[in-house]
C-alpha cells in the first residue's frame, strides 16, 4: 500500500472530519498539517519499512530506534552507556530534523527517534513519555489516521524521571471530551510538537481498537474505524541528556569533547 491508498483507505471510514478545535488542545500541544509533502511521507515510509523492526518488549507494536542511544522499556529508562541503536538516517535528517531546527520547532537537531509501527488494532497504553527525553517532543504520523487521547494528570509528579502508563486505558467507547480528556485526530503527515503542560501534566495514548467511538464536547458521537489494510507509523523525535562534555553529533556517534577524557 502506498501513502497515498494509505491515507484514503483511512479517511474514507473516518467519519469525524476534523480534530479537536484548537482551543480545546492541551496546553503546549501543537499540530502542524501538511509538514512533508505526500512524495517524502512516501519516502519515509519505504525508508523505515526496510528497516529492522524490532517487538517493544510486551509483544505489541514493532518499534526501531536510531541515534546511538536506547531506550530500555523495562526500565523507562535512556541509556547511552550502550549506543546500540544505529545512527540518524540521512533522509530523516534532510526532510524533517534540518526543518524542525530552521522552523524553530526545536533549538538542535533531535538525537533519539524511535518509530512506532500500529496494524490492526494496535495503540499504545496511557503514559507520559520519560523526563530523560527532555522538554519538547516531536512526532511526525505517517500513513493511516490516527486519534490520539490526552487525559489530564490530577497531580503530575514533576520529580521523578520516568512516568510511564499513569492511566490505565479506559474501556473503548467510553471517552468522553472535557477539559480533562481531548481526542486529537493525527492525520498523516502531521508534525505533533509537544511540550509545557501538554509533556507532562497529561498522558496520552492510542486506544487498542479497529473501531474507536467517543464523544466530543458538543455531545456528538464519532468514530475512528480503521480499514484491514491499517498501517501507520509515528515517527518520534526527542533529545537525550548526555553527560557533561558529552555531544551527539548529526550522525548519532557519541563525541567526548577535549579535556574530558578523564571523566
Ligand atoms: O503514535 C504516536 O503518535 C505516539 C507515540 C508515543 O506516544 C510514544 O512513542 O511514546
Amino acid at each position: 500500500m502506498d501513502a497515498k491508498e494509505a491515507n484514503a483507505s483511512s479517511s474514507i471510514r473516518l467519519s469525524a472530519s476534523s480534530s479537536s478545535s484548537m482551543s480545546a488542545l492541551p496546553r503546549g500541544l501543537r499540530l502542524l498539517p501538511g509538514f512533508i509533502s505526500a512524495t517524502e511521507e512516501q519516502q519515509l515510509l519505504e525508508l523505515f519499512e526496510a528497516g529492522q523492526w524490532q517487538g517493544d518488549g510486551q509483544k505489541q507494536r514493532q518499534v526501531q530506534q536510531y541515534g546511538g542511544a536506547v531506550y530500555d522499556y523495562k526500565a523507562h529508562r535512556v541509556s547511552t552507556a550502550t549506543t546500540t541503536s544505529p545512527p540518524l538516517p540521512r533522509l530523516l535528517v534532510s526532510l524533517v530534523g534540518d526543518r524542525l531546527v530552521s522552523a524553530g520547532i526545536v533549538e538542535r537537531l533531535p538525537d533519539h527517534v524511535f518509530v512506532n509501527k500500529y496494524v490492526h488494532h494496535q495503540g499504545i497504553a496511557a503514559h507520559v513519555d520519560s523526563r530523560d527525553f527532555g522538554g519538547t517532543i516531536v512526532s511526525l504520523s505517517l500513513g493511516s489516521v490516527a486519534a490520539l487521547v490526552y487525559r489530564r494528570v490530577p497531580q503530575p509528579d514533576i520529580t521523578t524521571s520516568s512516568l510511564p502508563l499513569s492511566a490505565p486505558p479506559a474501556a473503548v467507547g467510553d471517552v468522553r471530551e472535557s477539559d480533562d480528556t481531548v481526542v486529537v485526530q493525527l492525520e498523516p503527515r502531521t508534525l505533533l510538537v509537544m511540550s509545557d503542560e501538554s509533556r507532562y501534566g497529561w498522558t496520552h495514548e492510542i486506544p487498542f481498537a479497529k473501531v474507536f467511538r467517543w464523544t466530543d464536547r458538543s455531545g456528538q458521537r464519532r468514530e475512528l474505524r480503521r480499514p484491514r489494510d491499517y498501517r501507520r507509523l509515528a515517527v518520534t523525535m526527542r533529545h537525550v541528556p548526555l553527560p557533561s562534555g558529552h555531544e551527539m553529533t548529526r550522525t548519532g556517534a557519541e563525541q567526548v569533547t577535549e579535556g574530558d577524557e578523564a571523566a
